[in-house]
């Protein structure tokens, strides 16, 4: 069982594994290519997808430890912390994205089940290898097998079996009304663009946009067109509009 002997290991602020940090980057793009139509979809609340991605169960507040989270300034600096570590016991962060109001927002792969939307505050513990909706690619619980433990954060939401998630924005253009605020996420194994319709920090319903291609990638342009780039040789950019109702 390869993954018991670091799943006992648990995630530490000390050292750049399993962390957020602080960084600067950019990516740059390729030509256009034709435009995909993309025909008014359904939506269905997220407990009826298959595969049932839902939200974790509300844990109760209290403890020392999540007061202690309450205060991560302090925690993080009092510590001996690296000052660069954001958030920690994270497993595999594919991408991050602000919202509207400028939070950070993350996505990560779990191994077997357990791809997690998180929405990562300064300080605190995201779980990874102690708690986890995943298996091992083996299928062996990951460590003790636990979902949930005090102190630790749950996701905003996950995903099993996963999708493999990959690059995400915030939908903020206007050709597509009412997504507003909704995630975009593309989908490296589920081949396609995962639409998350939010209600507050909560996912109300998941929308899958099927493209037939590994997406590794999802940005929003200024002329409210979404944008997905293909993880494929000699890859392409799709731009996707409203189809006619
Ligand atoms: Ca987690």
């Amino acid at each position: 069982m390869p993954c018991a002997r670091s799943a006992a290991r648990p995630a530490s602020w000390l050292s750049r594994r399993s962390t957020l940090s602080r960084t600067h980057g950019s990516s740059a793009c390729g030509p256009l290519h034709s435009p995909l139509p993309l025909s008014a979809p359904s939506s269905f609340p997220a407990s009826q997808l298959p595969g049932a991605p839902r939200s974790p169960p509300p844990l109760p507040l209290g403890g020392t430890e999540m007061a202690a989270a309450s205060r991560p300034e302090q925690r993080r600096h009092g510590s001996g912390a690296r000052p660069e570590i954001w958030s920690y016991g994270h497993r595999n962060i594919q991408s991050a994205a602000l919202d509207p109001r400028g939070r950070l927002w993350t996505v990560e792969h779990s191994p077997r089940g357990g791809d997690e939307l998180n929405r990562p505050e300064a300080g605190k513990n995201y779980g990874w290898p102690v708690i986890t909706y995943g298996l091992d690619y083996s299928g062996e619980p990951i460590g003790q097998g636990i979902t949930a433990r005090e102190g630790l954060e749950q996701p905003i939401y996950y995903w099993d079996p996963v999708i493999a998630p990959a690059g995400m924005a915030f939908y903020t253009g206007d050709k597509f009304a009412g997504w507003e605020g909704n995630i975009l996420i593309g989908g490296l194994v589920s081949e396609g663009i995962v639409r998350l319709i939010m209600d507050g920090d909560r996912v109300a319903a998941e929308e899958r946009i099927p493209l037939g291609a590994r997406i590794r990638d999802v940005k929003v342009g200024p002329d409210g067109a979404i944008y997905a780039v293909t993880d494929e040789k000699d890859g392409r950019i799709l731009r996707l509009l409203p189809g006619r109702r």
